[in-house]
């Protein structure tokens, strides 16, 4: 059993991405938004996830930031919702130490930082907040990372990044155990960059800390499988399963059901004991 703080996670674990959409500026589509929200986190949970990952502010390639207010109106009233109807660990997906603070505040116990906490104040509110925090690895920023992304060796250079980042963060006063490390993949790689990573992700978990991945419905699944992002649920899953038997722990996912199936398939193979029991 993998603990991170307070929060206990099975091996494998899913994470299940709840997007929290932009169209929730009336009142009445604040209310629909915080609805479809609660049933597809709901539906997750039933699915098997063991995290529901909230996120809103989007990090998609070429995307703008989004001002914190923005953010904050989207994401607390749907964790206040969820603490109260889904009995899982929830995680923010957010890089503002505003946006940290209050989330918790409001009944998340992880933060998930594409950023890994290198914004103006963010490691201080999570030295702060002590809760377990996902340091994710990027070239540039999502407006810019898929303009040319450049490494001489992408394992190399993303563990060498990651080891430096626990390690500041530890000196800052982070629990080492609170930490998780992510490879990032997307943010910043071209497709060869995130199959190099892919194949050589079992360096990362020398780091000596549970190591997150997020392939789901990326492009570059998509432009190996010669599909549509609406088509790469089975592409999703191969990855997820080449990712968890390298070592990675958690598996942010879409398809929730389908993920868990497949990684139960692999955790009794690999002899880790049966998925979620
Ligand atoms: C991640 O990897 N990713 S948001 C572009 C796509 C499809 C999906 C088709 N948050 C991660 O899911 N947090 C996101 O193009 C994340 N690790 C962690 N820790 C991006 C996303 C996506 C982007």
């Amino acid at each position: 059993m993998l603990h991170l703080g307070p929060v206990k996670l099975d091996s494998p674990a899913v994470m299940g991405v709840l997007n929290v959409t932009p169209d929730s500026f009336s009142d009445g589509g604040r209310y629909l938004t915080i609805d479809v929200a609660l049933q597809h986190a709901q539906q997750m949970a039933e699915q098997g996830a063991a995290i529901i990952d909230v996120g809103g502010e989007s990090t998609r390639p070429g995307a703008r930031a989004v001002n914190e207010q923005e953010e904050l109106d989207r994401v607390v009233p749907v964790i206040e919702a969820l603490r109260r109807v889904v009995d899982l660990p929830i995680s923010i997906d957010t890089s503002k130490p505003g946006v940290m603070r209050a989330a918790v505040a409001a009944g998340a116990s992880i933060i998930n930082d594409v950023y890994a906490l290198q914004a103006n104040g963010a490691l201080q509110a999570a030295v702060e907040l002590q809760q377990p925090v996902c340091l994710m690895h990027m070239q540039g920023e999502p407006r810019t990372m898929q303009n040319k992304p450049q490494y001489d060796d992408v394992v190399a250079e993303v563990t060498q990044f990651l080891r430096e980042r626990v390690a500041q963060c530890v000196q800052a006063g982070l629990g080492k155990g609170l930490i998780i490390v992510d490879p990032g993949f997307g943010f910043g790689k071209t497709p060869a960059h995130n199959v190099e990573l892919l194949a050589g992700l079992g360096r990362l978990t020398e780091i000596g800390v549970p190591v997150l991945v997020g392939l789901s419905r990326k492009s570059t699944l998509g432009k190996i499988a010669g599909k549509d992002v609406s088509q790469l649920m089975p592409a999703s899953i191969a990855a997820a399963v080449l990712a968890f038997q390298q070592g990675a722990q958690i598996i942010r996912a879409h398809d929730v059901a389908e993920t868990v199936d497949a990684l139960r398939v692999a955790a009794a193979v690999m002899n880790t004991g049966s998925f979620n029991d």
